[in-house]
């Protein structure tokens, strides 16, 4: 189901709304915003020097460095009385960022959810289950009010006390599966050893993952665990920029339709600033178009991708963004390789032998850079041969080696060792960074 008209304009249609709520935005920032205003003026820029959508490129950018630098309320263009809910991101360092919504942004934020919820094959029949914790994480409340709006039963079950979650499930009969894909991978784990079967005593067949990525050998994962007939999309959002609802899967897995009429993606050269053409990777950053109590321009989310504007098969008109190869703060560089962790594991779980759990440890030895990946086998009974297991973490090695040009120490471990989230995963442990040096 295409839930607005916005979905399948034409491009001219939607350069139309673009460039008018663009001229808008950019007014309203300039005169509420202080800080937009001082920079606008440093750049020399006037609101009515935006005439048409290539002037974008010429306004300065909006950095998470800005919430700090205004914490708490200093880029509100409202008063905080006017304002109807905050949310904060933890972040791990420093102040939280802090993000405030009008009436107004509340229902625009809705609609797009409910946008999102459509394009992953919900309906007003689905029941669904809210396996996000709630709580200033945007994930939760935001997925909870655009599944209302479409018309489902949501239930608000919260991360955590995976058993009872499990309860619910099964005696509420969810259709639906709101999670971080690493939870819902968590979720099949403790439904079987409860002596569930997942596919046979649950009735889930929809899972809206987001928060963090799912790379496709991970999706398989999901099929393996819910089914074949599990439809399993993702979708993408921050804090500062609503939350979920920026962009979604549709169906066809191929890509996930950003709602232009609300945000106007651009992808740049990260080091340079320079904006890049269609198709090609590098950082993603949008102009909000429709928020009114925080406006957002040109704000870099150091997240990494690529955008293509071909119409999809689904119907939709609307840009597509490639999954995320990675935040450009989570890149590693290992003895010069610069690789994501997403990159790792695409490698280690396409071996069939190896599971969906993986612990990453970067740390610098003797003045060189090493790699230690712990991953979980599938088959406890496999730790029986250390012939075979040598010859397991001989082919990990030998993989990661070909594919990525990268050594690393692989340690197997049984089933169900290593730490699980019910949040977003933490997979990597980098001590270089901890003990403060440079990499
Ligand atoms: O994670 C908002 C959200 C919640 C989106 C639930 C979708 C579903 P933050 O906590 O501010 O907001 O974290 C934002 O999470 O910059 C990405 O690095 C990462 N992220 C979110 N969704 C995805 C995804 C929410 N589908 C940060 N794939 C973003 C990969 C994702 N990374």
């Amino acid at each position: 189901m295409i839930w607005a008209k916005e979905e399948t304009c034409t491009r001219a249609e939607m350069e139309e709304i673009q460039l008018a709520r663009l001229k808008e935005q950019v007014t309203w920032a300039y005169e509420k915003v202080a800080p937009y205003r001082s920079k606008m003026e440093e750049a020399r820029l006037r609101p009515e020097h935006i005439k048409s959508l290539a002037d974008l490129k010429n306004l300065p950018f909006t950095v998470k460095k800005d919430f700090r630098d205004h914490y708490p309320y200093g880029l509100f263009a409202v008063p905080v009385d006017d304002m109807v809910r905050i949310h904060a991101s933890s972040g791990t360092t420093g102040k939280p960022t802090v993000v405030g919504y009008t009436k107004e942004d509340m229902a625009n934020w809705t609609e797009t959810v409910t946008r999102v919820a459509a394009l992953g094959g919900a309906t007003s029949h689905d029941i669904a289950q809210i396996c996000f914790g709630y709580g200033m994480f945007t994930g939760a409340l935001g997925l909870h009010y655009g599944l209302e709006n479409l018309g489902a039963a949501v239930a608000p079950t919260s991360s955590g006390n995976t058993e009872k979650q499990l309860m619910y499930m099964k005696d509420f009969g969810t259709t639906l599966l709101v999670a971080t894909p690493s939870y819902a991978l968590h979720m099949g784990e403790v439904a079987r050893k409860m002596g569930l079967d997942p596919q046979k005593d649950l009735k889930v067949k929809i899972g809206l993952f987001g928060g963090e990525g799912m790379t496709e050998p991970m999706r398989q994962e999901m099929y393996k665990l819910w089914g074949d007939d599990f439809k399993a999309t993702q979708n993408y959002g921050m804090s500062e920029l609503n939350g979920p609802g920026l962009s979604g899967e549709c169906l066809e897995l191929c890509g996930m339709h950003i709602h232009e009429d609300h945000f106007i993606p651009e992808v740049i050269n990260p080091e340079t600033g320079e904006v890049l053409p269609a198709g090609e990777k590098g950082e993603l950053v949008i102009t909000c178009l429709t928020k009114k109590g925080l406006p957002m321009i040109r704000y870099r989310t150091r997240d990494i991708t690529r955008l293509f504007y071909e119409p999809c098969k689904c119907g939709r008109t609307t840009c597509r963004m490639e999954n995320l190869s990675g935040r450009s703060d989570d890149m590693l560089i290992i003895r010069g390789v610069n690789v994501f962790p997403t990159q790792i594991e695409e490698v280690l779980l396409r071996i069939p032998e190896i599971g969906p759990h993986y612990e990453i440890i970067v740390e610098r030895i003797n003045h060189l850079d090493t790699m230690s990946i712990k991953v979980e086998l599938v088959d406890e009974s496999q730790l029986e041969s250390y012939g075979q297991l040598n010859d397991l973490a001989k082919k990990v090695r030998g993989n990661l080696k070909s594919v990525l040009g990268l050594d690393a120490d692989i340690k197997l471990v049984a089933p169900g060792t290593l730490k699980r989230f019910e949040g977003k995963a933490k997979r990597v442990t980098d001590l270089r960074k901890e003990l403060g040096l440079n990499c």
